[in-house]
């Protein structure tokens, strides 16, 4: 506990300074188990100690901690293996390239859009300005809030109707980028926007029979963060506590919205229900579009998986049209297949992933939304959330399929 404690401080006097956090010696465990029940004390006792579940089984442990949770594992005969040695290693790796990518660009004074590199918020917002100022007759950017740090937050609507939605087509609602790590999450939803946009002559009788309001950066001060400082934040940036930072925006939406005292922790929900500037932008566009919103789909990574809701309770508590959600999630999934990713699943999100209340995709099943989904898309990397950027364009490809799939099924 005491250690934790100096490490806590360090760490933030380390951040306070403007530096880049550093995953030194931070390890990435493996730790199999094979029952509910198995996984749920390994959950309890990895949060108690404040580490970072990556899914199921990958957990990222800061140095003070490992000995501890090895004794932990073997005391109750956990097999694990440690995957990554030093997270640190990964994270140079990927922001070097990164920031070789962005200087090479500017050099080369190239303006078109790429899908090599991940983009930040600025560039994410002039695309999307640019769409709007090139296709008027298509798109519409609007500011819709602002966050903590005085970041915008944006909305583009996509519409043969001027950009505008005026109920005469089916509305698909997508919410990005709520998890501030979960880049490929962005980079896959923006890849959408280019091509429904950039290349609307294929999709005239298509995808744009259908009108998209998306926020492809649901987070923004955590994603730049995600790039400046740590690369594994996941929450948003409001102070909680003279110690922490931080709701986790996927557990701050007012149905079955959970009380968590530990404002410390990664899935802390706020300190009310909706309380966050990020959620409220979201439930209000929701508000907005009620009536013609068809499909809300969460997109997130990573997993590949396609989660419908409920997912706050175990037993979990289906939504009325389970098995309607079950055949479009099977529709994409074969979809998916058909463009080269075999491994996706279909199930409820209590069931497959875990428990979470407070999550985008309930509260739009919750308001009357026909169809929600959360989509945890490809990962890849070292440990998951740090795909390698040459593979942007693959994923962005295959989440296209399951967009499509999905949108046209309705
Ligand atoms: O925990 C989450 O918010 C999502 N997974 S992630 O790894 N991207 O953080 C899953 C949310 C699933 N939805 C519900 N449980 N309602
Ligand atoms: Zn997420």
């Amino acid at each position: 506990m005491r250690f934790g404690a100096v490490f806590l401080i360090l760490a933030l006097a380390i951040l306070a300074s403007g530096e880049q956090f550093s995953y030194r010696n931070y390890k990435v465990f493996k730790v199999q188990h094979s029952t509910r029940e198995e996984y749920m004390v390994l959950r309890q006792w990895a949060e108690k100690i404040g580490i970072d579940f990556w899914d199921r089984h990958r957990i990222m442990v800061r140095p003070d901690v490992q000995e501890q949770f090895a004794a932990f594992l073997e005391a109750r005969n956990f097999s694990y293996e440690i995957i990554i040695e030093d997270v640190e290693v990964t994270v140079e790796a990927e922001r070097k390239y990164n920031e070789e990518y962005i200087r090479a660009k500017k050099l080369s004074g190239r303006s078109t859009v790429d899908f090599e590199h991940f983009w930040r918020l600025d560039e994410i917002y002039n695309y999307l300005d640019e769409l709007e100022a090139e296709y008027p007759q298509l798109v519409n950017v609007e500011t819709v809030g602002t966050t903590h740090e005085g970041r915008p937050i944006k909305a583009i609507t996509i519409s043969k109707n001027g950009g505008q939605i005026d109920g005469s087509r089916p509305v698909i609602f997508m919410d990005a980028g709520v998890h501030a790590r979960e880049w490929a999450a962005i980079s896959s939803t923006l890849y959408f926007i280019h091509e429904v946009v950039e290349h609307y002559y294929e999709f005239e009788d298509d995808l744009l029979e259908r009108d998209w309001v998306i926020v492809p950066v649901g987070n923004p001060d955590g994603y730049e963060y995600s790039h400046t400082n740590q690369r594994f934040w996941r929450k948003n940036r409001v102070p909680v506590s003279i110690l922490c930072y931080g709701v986790d925006l996927n557990r701050n939406f007012p149905f079955e919205w959970a009380l968590i005292t530990n404002v410390c922790s990664d899935t802390y929900g706020g300190p009310s229900a909706g309380s966050e500037p990020e959620t409220q932008v979201i439930m209000n566009l929701l508000e907005r579009y009620q009536s013609s919103v068809q499909l809300y789909l969460a997109v997130h990574t990573w997993g590949d998986m396609i989660l419908y809701p409920y997912g706050y309770a175990w037993p979990f508590i289906p939504v009325d049209n389970e098995a309607e959600h079950i055949a479009m999630g099977n529709r994409a999934k074969d979809a998916v297949t058909a463009a080269g990713n075999p491994n996706y699943v279909v199930g409820n999100s209590a069931e497959i992933l875990y428990i979470a209340s407070g999550a985008s995709d309930d509260y739009a099943a919750s308001t009357g939304i026909p169809y929600a989904f959360t989509l945890e898309l490809t990962g890849g990397g070292s440990g998951g959330f740090d795909l390698p950027p040459e593979r942007i364009e693959e994923v962005g490809k295959q989440t296209f399929e399951i967009f499509r799939s999905m949108a046209m099924d309705l």
